[in-house]
């Protein structure tokens, strides 16, 4: 065991990146400015009756659109090495298909590239962060074979545009969260509600569209632009929640079905679906009469074109839940469903410190052991975490994200101790913004906005403060108070 993790300061290795995250929907606004055409996201905003919490949109959110300058001011004032935003598919395509190539839409991301630029900060860009093209929707969506193809004519636009500046590139955002939450269920859009079956489907297109765009990427444009391009997986830790043989499997299983079904065959050795999830998914799918497994196959052309897709391994975590069997799990869940597919009952632990989102409880510790299992399942892959937040109700005083932030930077530290290839941390986020469903009553901010004024002023957060000081010392300083009068006035 080693010494210097006990002591209240530990460094970060030389070369350690530090970055922020948000997502074109959650803070452009600008929604039909300028050419740009509808996204899914838009048209569930402006439904009626509103599906979102507190009724509201992001056709203003953070207005970055507008105050870009203000958000790289930003990123500089934290000292950021990169700044994680993503692109508005539509804002560069506005029917999704490049029969028209928006200018003012490329115009927009090449101000905002040249700005992080001339302030030494690296853009990194997210292709995909949700919000697909709503004439694409029209045609099936995540659900239609040939969103692979759209999905690369779009890239293109952004390599061809961009790449000569852009060198960090995530293909998709989250795939269990557009695939089981947008089609088998209803909580993200386009609220599909196709669980058992569509999710599966997106799954593999997902697979194959971010592969698709990894091997153009490749075979293209690394040559000339010498990037690195991934994906962004977000991984919760199911933790047994006894230590029954019987419970361990279950939540191992869990976690199979939450990340593995995509990190499986990007990143392991074999390539294909986790041998967990076929087994699972062709098991219920017999019992339930279907005359084959209701996962699609991947052939053994595709297992070998998606196996090894990626330049890193981008994890987005932000908490665990505990996982057991349970006899009576035929009566819990409707079938088919991802839920009774799984197998196992998932619940909370109470005595976890909750946030703002239901969702959402701080647990430092599964971190580390997300980070072990994907260092033991996957050969030690070069990781980068592209997302980790807390969210709050409000205000400037934030103590409990500052608590959040170090803890889970100590079990970053702890894993990089042991061996992890970690090379880089993005906070979720920068600015508060549009949190989906949830409207804008849950903040994850380092900086506040004030939704209310009409310039949609920036301040930041005192968890901001700690988080600058820990990027300028590459050291996690848990004795380090900014002076409150920062906090309150800046
Ligand atoms: C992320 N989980 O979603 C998204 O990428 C962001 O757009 C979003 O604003 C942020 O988290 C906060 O919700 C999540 O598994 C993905 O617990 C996964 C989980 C939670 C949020």
């Amino acid at each position: 065991e080693c010494i210097w993790c006990k002591s209240s300061i530990r460094r970060f290795p030389d070369g350690f990146q530090f970055g922020a995250s948000t997502a074109a929907y959650q803070v452009e606004g600008g929604w039909s400015e300028d050419g740009k055409g509808l996204s899914i996201w838009d048209v569930a905003t402006h439904m009626q009756p509103s599906p979102i919490k507190d009724g509201s949109s992001g056709d203003i959110a953070a207005n970055s659109y507008h105050l870009y300058k203000r958000d790289v001011e930003i990123a500089k004032e934290l000292g950021l090495d990169f700044y994680r935003f993503s692109v508005s598919w539509t804002r560069i395509l506005p029917n999704g298909l490049t029969n028209k190539i928006n200018k003012l839409g490329i115009a927009y991301y090449n101000g905002l590239i040249d700005e992080l630029l001339r302030n030494n900060i690296k853009p990194f860009l997210t292709i995909y962060h949700w919000d697909l093209p709503y004439e694409l929707q029209k045609l099936g969506g995540w659900v239609n074979p040939l969103v692979t193809e759209w999905f690369v004519d779009y890239a293109k636009v952004l390599f061809d545009n961009f790449g000569d500046r852009v060198q960090l590139w995530v293909t998709i955002n989250e795939p269990k969260q557009i695939c089981y939450e947008g089609y088998g269920d209803v909580s993200k859009a386009p609220f599909i509600n196709a669980t058992g079956i569509g999710e599966y489907i997106c799954a593999k297109n997902v697979l194959l569209a971010h592969a698709k765009v990894y091997h153009l990427y490749n075979d293209h444009y690394r040559q000339l632009q010498n990037g690195s391009i991934g994906i962004s997986i977000s991984c919760t830790w199911f933790d047994p929640a006894s230590d029954t043989f019987d419970d361990q499997q279950g939540a191992r299983d869990a976690r199979r079905f939450d990340w593995g079904i995509y990190a499986h065959p990007i990143f392991s050795k074999d390539g294909d679906f986790p041998i967990e999830v076929k087994r699972n998914i062709a098991y219920k799918s017999a019992e339930q009469g279907y005359s084959k497994s209701r996962l699609p196959v991947l052939s053994n052309s595709e297992i070998t074109f998606i196996r090894g897709s990626s330049d890193f391994f981008g994890v987005n975590t932000y908490t665990s839940k505990l996982a057991y069997r349970d006899a009576s799990l035929d009566e819990m869940y409707p079938a088919p469903s991802y839920s009774d597919d799984i197998g196992v009952v998932i619940t909370k632990d109470p005595s976890w410190p909750q946030g703002q989102s239901n969702w959402l409880q701080e647990v430092p510790w599964g971190f580390y052991k997300l980070l072990m299992e994907i260092k033991d399942l996957y050969e030690n892959p070069l990781v980068f975490i592209t997302e980790n937040g807390w969210s709050t109700a409000g205000g400037l005083l934030d103590d409990d994200r500052v608590r959040y932030y170090r803890n889970y930077l100590t079990a970053l530290l702890d894993a990089l101790n042991q061996g992890c290839n970690v090379k880089g941390y993005t906070a979720w986020s920068l600015i508060d913004n549009f949190e989906w469903k949830q409207g804008y009553t849950e903040k994850f901010g380092l900086y506040q906005v004030d939704f209310t004024s009409p310039d949609l002023t920036r301040r930041p957060r005192k968890s901001a403060y700690i988080y600058k000081e820990i990027i300028r010392s590459k050291q996690l300083d848990l004795n380090f108070e900014p002076a409150l009068e920062e906090v309150y006035e800046s």
